[in-house]
């Protein structure tokens, strides 16, 4: 009894897909997702991945079958098969790639727009109000990633951040505190307007999903709402010089009574001018 070769490749394909999404839906490379727009980012990921899962077991998995099937037997010394093309397997293998590649593509520029990405970075805008009035009309870099909290209704955190070989500096207006590190609440949008003092930098935050330039002149916006309490890193993600790898911070995010007690212990107690 044999079973048809169309039916065993039927099963065979099914198998590949369902354990190529499976493997895209349990195994987690990414760390943990600490960021209202990381779920978001996690969920392209993860299509991806089944996408690169399925691929990669189905190639692999035809080669070393090959490789066994069609190996050299002893006393085989001619040439092999003399096979010239066949439409229907090159339509298929075209079609095929250019579909995923389509649907990949649709789906990123998709999740990418829900981040944020597509709103303008706010170029030529050196003066603050300016700036201010840009975001106003265009909702600013990840607006619509703080659409994406619940408790979105508190106001932005404002925080100025300097990128300079090698280090950040984070200055929260409100209380003119000056910091190495960024402390955040958890669960209210924060507001980074950026700047470098020397070449480009990028503020990237693995656990956040986001990543963003800093660039001398030009400020950019990036805007996030932690989601939960820990300690993050801050990367620098431009190659910005010979110290570059050592450009690190720390995003430190903590319960609302917490940061108010940082908050409160750093500001600087402003007197009010008689
Ligand atoms: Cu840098």
């Amino acid at each position: 009894m044999s079973i048809p070769i169309a039916i065993l490749t039927l099963v065979l394909g099914m198998v590949l897909v369902l354990g190529g999404l499976w493997i895209g839906q349990n195994v987690n490379l990414l760390p943990v997702d600490a960021s209202a727009n990381a779920p978001v980012y996690d969920e392209l990921f993860r299509v991806l991945f089944s996408i690169g899962a399925i691929l990669f077991l189905g190639i692999l998995g035809l080669v070393v079958f090959s490789l066994i099937k069609f190996r050299r037997r002893p006393g085989q010394l001619g040439d092999g098969l003399a096979l010239e093309g066949n439409l229907s397997l090159e339509v298929f293998w075209t079609a095929v790639p250019a579909v995923i590649v389509l649907f990949v593509g649709l789906y990123s520029f998709d999740i990418y727009d829900r981040m944020g990405g597509m709103v303008p970075l706010g170029h030529g805008a050196h003066d603050h109000q300016e700036m201010e009035m840009q975001q106003n009309i265009w909702g600013g870099i990840g607006s619509k990633a703080e659409e994406l909290t619940t408790e979105s209704n508190l106001a932005a955190l404002p925080v100025e951040v300097t990128a300079m070989q090698y280090a950040f500096l984070f200055r929260y207006p409100r209380g003119d505190i000056i910091s190495g590190e960024l402390h955040v609440p958890v669960g209210q949008p924060v507001r980074l307007r950026m700047e470098a003092k020397d070449v480009i930098h990028a503020f990237w935050v693995p656990e956040f999903r986001i990543k963003q330039d800093v660039i001398p002149g030009q400020p950019t916006i990036l805007s996030f709402t932690a989601t939960k309490p820990g300690r993050y890193p801050i990367v620098c993600a431009e190659l910005c010089g010979p110290y570059h790898g050592s450009m690190r911070s720390a995003v430190v995010v903590e319960e609302p009574t917490d940061y108010d007690t940082w908050f409160s212990n750093n500001a600087k107690t402003t007197v009010p001018e008689a």
